[in-house]
This record gives structure tokens, C-alpha cells and sequence, in this order.
């Protein structure tokens, strides 16, 4: 099918406001996806979650209209993804949660929609739920825009109201809930059909990058001007200044979920490319070699670095197909082609320091890499501290709590203790909402303590606002660990002794080593213990054995737990079967020396 004419939307949001449930009604809708089994989280991390990793594009046909969309992830992390496809796309479709209302993220990618001067549409949506209230959603949206400075034409935005899940949209509240429709007419009526000027000579910007097993890397294109066609030799302006050409050797467009080979296709489109083998994000393929390139996409700067090393635990070796410092570096290497967000200093071979936007940024790598085979080790999650115009300077979050309200003394206290700033408090019915301003220091290591101190009942959400002058120390109290003085296997005895002690983050006939650590202790003292100490043999009979023992369950390690808990002179292992947190420093005379070393240092 030929469209007559090309839009090309982004939907954007807070974490979970439903942006891809959203996408996949529209598919089924409008996309000729038959069944409901699709969906765009499509990655098998994003499915466990339940949340989406990456952007993502599809399109559907609506009225004789190709409307290319790109899904893109809400959680704070991922802001980068964000921020790329912004500069593909036309408009973009801002949901908002009708019961949350504007979130941290919703604010970071509004900022950026109308920095970049698009008119965003808003979709306030899940206007089923029961504390939906999609007026003073509305009223709170409107603020938000004149508080990021929008300009007339921005401030006149449509809404439309919907329940994405039941895959209806409304242009009024009263409307009949039908179908996605009046969401699509509001797209075709406000937002101009994507430029489609065929006789200029051809430009195509990359905004993302994919690699295929028999045609190497893949680049994700918006077309500005022209004709792309296959077989064509192009220019590839590479952001360092250089020219190269290249010939196209495959080009596809994307219909549905399915990329469709195609021969040749026309400006405004959104396209796929092989053929440039050292193809980047932001590099702009021109027809002639005297076109100008377009600006390059510029992303926010990382905001935390981690340590990855190869792991040198006695257990090294035994779980990994991959454990070289070398085949790390070229995974690494790999990863940064797609990774807009990311940034590693690889000058120190032993120790290279990876740079993110946040922990779950860095833990969904390391995840991915376990997954495909590799063994490392990680050090303790730090903030990115630097210096401008010789004043120290660090990130700092908007900070968003929503907590039952008998809780909100204890969460404003911890809060506060860690150098945050409350900024606003409302209440509704039992819940409590703080708006606070903190450092991202005070925040590493929080969200455990949260849960404990509002039960599981409250919900936090952060995300990076701006780098300050740094706010002081801040005190850090190291939840103090059970470190193990044995090698061996853990017995449910032993561990059933400890647990009165701590928590414990082993099952019994767990392997373990001298200098792991098997658990926490509740007072924060650090404590050898020995975990694989059975119960004194006897004579007497006794009414306990050891496969009898009632244990309450361990808080096994996942990467994300560990990084959250583990302390400056310890070492999160992954390996494609575990995760285990050990000392730096296996034997208690080294860490001894090591930490009278430290003394002298400072
Ligand atoms: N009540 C209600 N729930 C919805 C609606 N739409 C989506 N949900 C639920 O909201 C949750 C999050 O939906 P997603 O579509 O994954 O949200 P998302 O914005 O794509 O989330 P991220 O990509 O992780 O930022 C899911 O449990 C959905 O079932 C709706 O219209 N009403
Ligand atoms: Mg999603």
C-alpha cells in the first residue's frame, strides 16, 4: 500500500502510564496484527519486568495515513532512548496516568519535546481507575507545560482521554467509548504531514542502531529530503568531521512489527539501512558529498559509575564462557554502538569504569551479559562528581513519594537526613504525596530502607534534574555484613543460627568461600561467621536434624539488590548462574592491612 501521506509520532510518559499497552491496541487495531498475543515489549528482559528497555518502532495505516510510532521506555533510566528518537519524529503522544498525574518523567520528556519545539497531543489516560480524576490531570498538565516555558502554540495542546488497555480513546469525557479513532483523527487533524520534499538531493539522519547476523550493522534512518534507493552509493558524514562512502545494500521499512524489504523509499519516512559497517547514531547519510550534515543528537550526561573487573573470586571461572578482561572490553565496545546513554573510560585494563544514567541502566547490561555466557565482577555504584569553574559539583533528582500518610514522618525524617528537600506535600485520602529535591548520593542505597519503613506500601520515583554544588557529606551507614571464614557448603543449621543475627542471602548447600558474604546483620557490625558449621554430632537422640530445620526464607541476590546493598570494600560476582557478594579483600588480615592503608591515605 502506498500512503498518500507519513506522520511520524513518539508516545512518551512516566513509567507504566500505559504507553505500550497503548502502541499494541493501535497495532491490533489499525496495524492488521491479528490476535493479542503481540505486544512491543518484545525483548524477553522487558517481558520478565514488565517494563520496556528500548524504543521501539512500528507503524499502522489509518485513513490512507502511514503513522510510523516509536514506543519508547518511561523508567528514568532509560531517558536516553528518549531523547534520540525525539529528533525522528513529528510530534509526540504525552500519557499521562489520569489517577498519578504528571510524574518525575513526565516532566523530563516534555522538557525535551518542547526544547525541541513539538507540539506535543495529551492523552491522559486509565481514566477507569477508581482515583482517576482526569480534569485536575488535566488542570496539573497545564501547569506543568507553562512551568517548562511552552510557547502559545504549544500551550493550545488537544486532549484526549482514554483507557488504553480497553483500547478506546475519547475526545470528550461524555464521548461513546468506541475504538482508538478519535485518538488517530486528533493525530491526522493536529499534527502536518512529516515533510515530504522528493526533488531535493536525499538526507537521512541515524537514530538507532541494530545488528543483523548476514548484513551487519543496521541504521535506524528518518529521511529529511529525497529518495533513499538500494543499490545507491551515499555519503556517510561521520560525526568526527570525515566523509566516507557506501552503497546501500539493504533497505526496509517497518510495517507493523515486521521490517518490509523495500527498494527504494521517499523523504519522511522512518527507515532501516544495511551497508555502512561503522554507521552512528546521530551521522547523517547524504546523496552528494557536498551536503551539509545534520546537528548531531545530543543526549543528558551519565550520572553514575561502576567498576567492572574480571572476576578474580576463588569460584572464577566455573560458571562463565566468557571471563577475559579482553572479551569484556569488546562487549563493552559493542555495547556503547547502541547504548546512546552509556560511557566507559577504558584506560585502566584492570578496572574498566563504566558510566550510566542510573543502577538499572548498568544492571540491565550486566543482565544481558550473563545471559550471554559472561562472568565479572562489579564494584559499588558511585555518582558522578565533577568539577566546573572549580566548584564541585554533583546530580541531583526530583524525588516523587506517594505514601500512606501515617508513614510520611519517618520517609520526610530519612529523607531529609540525606540531604533531600521537600518541596511540596499533598494529601489524599489516606496517601500522602512529597515532592522532594535531593542529591543522588542520598539516594543510592535508599530504596530498601523505603520499602522497610512503608511496608512495601510506597512508591518512589526519581529522576535527574540538574548537576549542583555538591550538598555535604551526607551519612552513610553501611548495612554491616556476614562474612563467611570458611570454604565449603552452608548447612540450614548454621544459617538458621545466624538469621537472628541478620538477614541471609544463601539457601542451605550454597558453596561457599572464606571471604564471601552470605548475609547482613541487622545491628550493622560486621561479623565472621561460619555457615557451614553443623550441628555437634551426639549420642543423645535429637529431635531436630538438619533437614529440619524451619528456616525462614533467604532474600536471595539479584544484581540489582546487590548493587543497592553491597558496601565500598566489596564485590557483586555475576556469572550466568549467580550472583554472590564478596569482600575485595578475601582474608581478615588482608583487609586488615587494607584498611589500615586506607588510614594512612587519608
Ligand atoms: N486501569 C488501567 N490500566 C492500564 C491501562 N493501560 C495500561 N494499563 C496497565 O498499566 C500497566 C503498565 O502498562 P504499560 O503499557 O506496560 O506501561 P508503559 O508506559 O509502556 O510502561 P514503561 O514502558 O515501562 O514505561 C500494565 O499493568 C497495564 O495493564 C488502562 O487504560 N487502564
Ligand atoms: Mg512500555
Amino acid at each position: 500500500m502506498q500512503p498518500k501521506e507519513i506522520r511520524n509520532i513518539a508516545i512518551i510518559a512516566h513509567v507504566d502510564h500505559g504507553k505500550t499497552t497503548l502502541t499494541d491496541a493501535l497495532m491490533q487495531q489499525n496495524g492488521g496484527i491479528v490476535g493479542d498475543a503481540i505486544t512491543m515489549d518484545t525483548n524477553p528482559l522487558e517481558q520478565e519486568r514488565g517494563i520496556t528497555i528500548y524504543a521501539k518502532n512500528t507503524s499502522i495505516y489509518y485513513k490512507d495515513t502511514k503513522i510510523n510510532i516509536v514506543d519508547t521506555p518511561g523508567h528514568a533510566d532509560f531517558g536516553s532512548e528518549v531523547e534520540r528518537v525525539l529528533r525522528a519524529i513529528d510530534t509526540v503522544l504525552l500519557i499521562v496516568d489520569a489517577q498519578e498525574g504528571p510524574m518525575p518523567q513526565t516532566r523530563f520528556v516534555l522538557k525535551k519535546s518542547l526544547e525541541l519545539g513539538l507540539k506535543p497531543i495529551v492523552v491522559i489516560n486509565k481514566i477507569d481507575k477508581p482515583a482517576a480524576n482526569p480534569e485536575k490531570c488535566h488542570d496539573e498538565i497545564l501547569e506543568l507545560f507553562m512551568d517548562l516555558g511552552a510557547n502559545d502554540e504549544q500551550l493550545d495542546f488537544k486532549t484526549v482521554y482514554a483507557i488504553g488497555r480497553e483500547g478506546v480513546a475519547m475526545k470528550k469525557l461524555t464521548d461513546e467509548r468506541k475504538d482508538l479513532g478519535p485518538l488517530l483523527d486528533t493525530i491526522l487533524e493536529s499534527v502536518p504531514p512529516a515533510k515530504s520534499d522528493t526533488t531535493s538531493p536525499a538526507r537521512a539522519q541515524v537514530f538507532n542502531l541494530g545488528i543483523d547476523n548476514f548484513v551487519g550493522r543496521l541504521a535506524i534512518c528518518r529521511i529529511y529530503e529525497g529518495i533513499i534507493k538500494i543499490g545507491e552509493t551515499i555519503y556517510l558524514k561521520k560525526t568526527d568531521g570525515t566523509t566516507v562512502s557506501g552503497r546501500i545494500t539493504k533497505l526496509f521499512t517497518f510495517e507493523g512489527l515486521q521490517k518490509k524489504e523495500v527498494t527504494e523509499a521517499v523523504a519522511g519516512d522512518i527507515i532501516m539501512l544495511a551497508g555502512f559497517p561503522t554507521i552512528e547514531i546521530g551521522e547523517t547519510l547524504t546523496e552528494r558529498a557536498d551536503q551539509e550534515a545534520l546537528p548531531t543528537i545530543k543526549v543528558d550526561e551519565p550520572t553514575i559509575s561502576i567498576f567492572f573487573l574480571v572476576n578474580d573470586s576463588p569460584f572464577a571461572g566455573r560458571e562463565g564462557k566468557f571471563v577475559t578482561t579482553r572479551q569484556i572490553k569488546d562487549r563493552l565496545e559493542k555495547e556503547l554502538e547502541i547504548n546512546v546513554g552509556l560511557k566507559v573510560d577504558f584506560s585502566d585494563p584492570t578496572a574498566y569504569k563504566v558510566f550510566g544514567r542510573g543502577e538499572l541502566h548498568i544492571a540491565i547490561l550486566v543482565e544481558n551479559m550473563r545471559r550471554e555466557g559472561f562472568e565479572l565482577q562489579i564494584s559499588q555504584p558511585k555518582v558522578i562528581i565533577k568539577e566546573v569553574d572549580g566548584q564541585k559539583m554533583e546530580p541531583f533528582e526530583e524525588l516523587i513519594i506517594d505514601v500512606p500518610t501515617e508513614n510520611s514522618g519517618v520517609v520526610i525524617e530519612k529523607v531529609g537526613r540525606r540531604k533531600g528537600i521537600m518541596h511540596n506535600m499533598t494529601q489524599h485520602n489516606n496517601t500522602t504525596r512529597i515532592v522532594f529535591e535531593i542529591p543522588t548520593r542520598g539516594l543510592l542505597g535508599y530504596r530498601g530502607q523505603f520499602i522497610i519503613d512503608t511496608r512495601g506500601e510506597g512508591i518512589m520515583s526519581s529522576r535527574f534534574i540538574e548537576f549542583r554544588p555538591y550538598a555535604g557529606e551526607i551519612e552513610h551507614k553501611d548495612s554491616g555484613s556476614m562474612i563467611s571464614m570458611e570454604n565449603g557448603k552452608a548447612v540450614a543449621f548454621a544459617l538458621w543460627n545466624l538469621s537472628d543475627r541478620g538477614t541471609i542471602y544463601i539457601l542451605p548447600g550454597t558453596e561457599i568461600y572464606t571471604g564471601m558474604v552470605i548475609g547482613n546483620t541487622s545491628k550493622g557490625e560486621e561479623m565472621m561467621v561460619n555457615p557451614s558449621k553443623g550441628k555437634q554430632l551426639s549420642n543423645m537422640r535429637s529431635s531436630g536434624n538438619d533437614e529440619h530445620i524451619m528456616l525462614t526464607p533467604p532474600t536471595l541476590l539479584s544484581i540489582e539488590s546487590g548493587m543497592e546493598t553491597m558496601s565500598d570494600d566489596e564485590y557483586l560476582e555475576i556469572t550466568p548462574t549467580n550472583v554472590r557478594l564478596r569482600k575485595k579483600h578475601l582474608s581478615d588480615t588482608d583487609r586488615a592491612r587494607a584498611s589500615r592503608g586506607m588510614k594512612k591515605e587519608s
